[in-house]
């Protein structure tokens, strides 16, 4: 029997099982993979990377959500793309560097710098940061400190400084091309039948948009990529059968 899988990340937020979507990502994949896990709070100031999701497995910490599913494979455990051709890695690629690296960084715009999102968002980061140990009296601080920082990334990686009409155009158009990805392919999933990273990583980020109670142009656009939604109930069937 292999040695336990500890995945260290935030903490759930409503119905997602993480605020991060790299933490709901490895849990996604993880669960199409079939391997057990448990789940622990992180803290970024000791993560390896100063960053969640990190795993522990054998004595060894592996940080990045994509680090440890190279891992996993190396190790034996798990490799959710062994199916795919060069073709289909390469559109994989592709379509997870724009998801993770742009994606990304406008639903962050939606959850941390808007006054609905933050509305929305902050009192869930506000109990993560609540959980970690932080004093009562100390929390409005660090909360507000966390906020900031994260607005600077925003700033410093180039999202931040359009204006909400292109973030919003931007957020379309990488959601339109995923649609249009979604049903190049014979479903149910992005790949045919066998779940891959992809799957996990289109999971974690749709369900990111579509199911917090945040009110962002996004919900509506993602709503209306069929193939797209078509691919992520099929993935969420997928995830509640396992
Ligand atoms: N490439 C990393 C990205 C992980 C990441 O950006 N995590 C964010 C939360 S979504 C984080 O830990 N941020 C803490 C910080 O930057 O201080 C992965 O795939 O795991």
């Amino acid at each position: 029997m292999s040695a336990p899988i500890t995945v260290y990340g935030f903490g759930s937020f409503g119905a997602l099982p993480d605020v991060s979507p790299f933490v709901h990502k490895l849990e996604n994949y993880l669960r199409l993979a079939g391997l057990a896990y448990d789940k622990q709070p992180g803290n970024i100031r000791t993560a390896p990377r100063g960053k969640l999701p990190y795993i522990e497995h054998d004595g060894r910490k592996v940080p990045d959500s994509q680090g440890a599913i190279r891992y996993l494979a190396e190790a034996g455990l798990a490799d959710l793309d062994a199916h795919l051709d060069a073709d289909a890695r390469a559109d994989a690629f592709a379509l997870r560097s724009m998801i993770e690296r742009d994606l990304y960084f406008v639903v962050t715009y939606f959850r941390w710098q808007t006054d609905a999102g933050w509305a929305a968002y902050g009192p869930t980061i506000r109990a993560v940061i609540a959980s970690s140990g932080v004093p009562s009296f100390l929390l409005g601080m660090i909360v507000g400190a966390v906020r900031k920082a994260t607005l600077k990334q925003l700033f410093a990686q180039g999202t931040g400084r359009m204006d909400e009409p292109e973030i919003v155009a931007h957020g379309q158009r990488i959601l339109e091309t995923l649609d249009q990805f979604a049903g190049r392919r014979g479903g149910p999933l992005f790949f045919g039948d066998a779940p891959s990273t992809l799957d996990a990583v289109v999971h974690a980020f749709v369900a990111g948009i579509v199911e917090p109670p945040i009110d962002s142009p996004l919900k509506a656009i993602a709503r209306a990529q069929t193939a797209l939604m078509a691919r992520y109930e099929a993935i969420d069937a997928r995830l509640a059968s396992r």
